[in-house]
């Protein structure tokens, strides 16, 4: 196959549409992207030459490079993000809305001549293995060499793609444009009856990556709701036991609260001979199989992941991810071409050049690496890459798990009474709110599924799609959820966390098989006494689990009453088994 750099693809849809774009946006050239590694040299030499990436310590760092965006633009920006469906109900009042004609007629006047100076890059590319029923094809125009490097990482690109769609029209027309990163005119707009995504004015990953939150979840979660199918902000890993059987679970936390993490855990010395294997660490696309199980698909290719915090106790398994070619987002630098950031393994050295690519030292009392500072790293470099991973057929979902980041009142884990309940206790997720979006940091919001920021239409329609799903599996996973971030009254964590997290998944895989021992209470089963491998963890005792698993009644009153803030807001589309759902809670409490 010849490089498409200079020529384009043979689908007319594609070069069509890519010709109107040009001649809105008037770019000096446009750049066909096929994926090779040809591509990459010469895209990577561009963007050293024109500053956009520098190269690290090769010895240290191979194939690594740094970028640093613009301060203002290093998170999601949830309130410049608008879902553009005719009628504003279909968005509901947790998206933001705009009027699609409107809408586009305001974009396409931002858009008017925006590339010229510029190169346009068409990137096609694929979400999903090749060959899946299950994967979706989209083309990202874009400005930014950074864009396309990245897209790169996390996508399959260029030929995957180009022969998942053949001659087909049935792709994501995806226009992206830095402008001059101005705040001030930057909108991620999506536009789903017409499988479209307008991103401008933003070069930060979860904002222009088009393929990732823009088309994987909020757009796929529309698709989803039509075809009877799931788009979810979740990982997917298989648990393999000394035996060697796998089981597969998938779990929504909010972002920037350890997905990357569970996804990749190495169990502790105890459990010799368990091996967790990552399918995917973001993002699930979930479909009933013939079996009447729920099977799963990673639509992603690479990791995009939270960096200050990860170190070889944190997350061995991403040190190795990100060891080569990958590009880190805003970290700090040294001199020779190291990079550092907060809860790295060593500490800093004497000096650094921070995020903004200022002079930082030690005691300077400002954080040296942006607290979301990114990697971007290709899944391959997984030791514990799934195999599966690739598998058309994708994987069968055992136990779906929900978690938030709560310092207070909900235990360690419990498990849903079935399906529906399982619904309510993922549609009442709160968190702290974390730097991976823009906003203050620290504060509970209630955060359903963990998809508050994805989901492509009105939430309490969502509600009634994950209550309808239950009707098209005959095997559902069965639902927990679970909180590693509890703390005492000292404000030390109860839980040690990390690999330990084991303890927990294992005692949840046993649930699913059949094996674990559980008590009923208010909330739903819970692990009891002795149910929960503690061996091999020194100082934590069954009282400090009790503690971890304690819940108070009075807590959860309060813990009620707030889930109703956000029910009062979807008023009109909450599915009556919500409010039943909670009745009954109330009722046990
Ligand atoms: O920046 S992303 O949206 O891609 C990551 C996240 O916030 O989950
Ligand atoms: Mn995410």
């Amino acid at each position: 196959m010849s490089a498409i750099g200079e020529n384009p693809p043979t689908n007319k849809s594609i070069t069509t549409w890519v010709q109107e774009v040009a001649d809105l946006t008037q770019p000096d050239n446009i750049f066909w992207c096929d994926g090779s590694p040809e591509e990459k040299a010469n895209l990577t030499e561009l963007a050293v030459e024109t500053g956009v990436l520098r190269p690290l310590n090769q010895d240290k760092w191979p194939g690594c490079y740094y970028h640093r965006s613009n301060p203002n633009d290093v998170a999601r920006v949830e309130n410049l993000t608008f879902i553009c469906t005719e009628q504003e109900e279909d968005a509901g009042p947790t998206n933001n809305w705009m009027d699609p004609v409107a809408m586009r007629a305001k974009l396409e006047g931002i858009l008017k001549g925006c590339m010229k100076g510029r190169t346009m890059y068409v990137v096609p590319y694929l979400m999903g293995p090749p060959g899946s029923p299950m994967s979706r094809v989209g083309v990202e125009i874009t400005d930014s060499v950074y864009v396309v490097l990245s897209m790169r990482i996390m996508a399959r690109m260029g030929r995957p793609a180009l022969e998942h769609l053949g001659d087909g029209d049935n792709f994501n027309r995806g226009i992206h444009s830095m402008l001059d990163i101005n705040p001030e005119r930057r909108y991620i707009a999506h536009f789903p009856q017409e499988n479209a995504i307008i991103s401008v004015g933003s070069n930060y990953g979860g904002n222009v990556l088009l393929g990732k939150k823009c088309l994987a979840l909020r757009l796929a979660s529309f698709w989803g709701r039509k075809e009877g199918w799931m788009a979810e902000h979740m990982l997917i890993l298989g648990l393999e036991s000394p035996e060697g059987k796998k089981t597969y679970v998938a779990a929504a936390f909010p972002s920037a609260c350890g997905k990357t993490n569970f996804a990749m855990l190495i169990p502790p010395e105890r459990f010799k001979g368990w091996k967790v294997w990552t399918v995917g660490d973001d993002i699930a696309w979930m479909s009933p199989g013939t079996d009447g199980r729920l099977w799963a698909i990673n639509p992603e290719a690479g990791y995009f992941g939270v960096v200050p915090g990860t170190n070889n106790h944190s997350n061995p398994n991403a040190m190795k991810s990100l060891a080569r070619d990958t590009v880190f987002t805003n970290v700090a630098i040294t001199d020779d071409g190291d990079v550092w950031w907060e809860g790295k393994d060593n500490p800093p050295p004497a000096k650094l050049t921070d995020w903004q690519g200022k002079p930082w030292k030690l005691g300077s009392g400002t954080k040296a690496a942006h607290p979301n500072s990114r990697f971007t790293a290709p899944m391959e470099n997984n030791p514990m890459l799934a195999p599966e991973v690739n598998d058309p057929q994708g994987v069968p979902i055992s136990a779906i798990i929900f978690g938030g980041r709560r310092s207070t009142t909900i235990p360690l884990v419990y498990q849903s009474f079935n399906w529906l309940h399982g619904v309510y206790v993922g549609a009442t997720v709160g968190s702290e709110t974390t730097a991976a979006a823009t906003g203050a940091v620290g504060q509970i919001r209630r955060d359903p599924m963990a998809m508050l920021p994805f989901c492509g239409y009105n939430m309490g329609d969502y509600f009634v799609h994950w209550i309808r799903m239950r009707k098209l599996l005959k095997t559902p996973p069965r639902i927990f959820h679970v909180n590693w971030f509890r703390k005492d009254d000292e404000g030390n964590f109860l839980w040690p966390g990390f690999g330990e997290n084991m303890r927990v998944l294992k005692w949840i895989v046993d649930r699913c098989e059949g094996r674990g021992h559980a008590n009923e209470t208010s909330l739903g089963w819970v692990p009891g006494p002795g149910d929960f491998d503690l061996e091999g963890l020194p100082g934590f005792t069954e009282e400090k689990l009790a503690q971890a698993q304690h819940f108070s009644d009075d807590e959860w009153r309060r813990e009620v009453l707030q889930h109703d803030e956000l029910f009062f807001k979807l008023y009109g589309h909450l599915p009556k088994e919500i409010i039943f759902q909670r009745e009954l809670l109330v009722a046990r409490l």
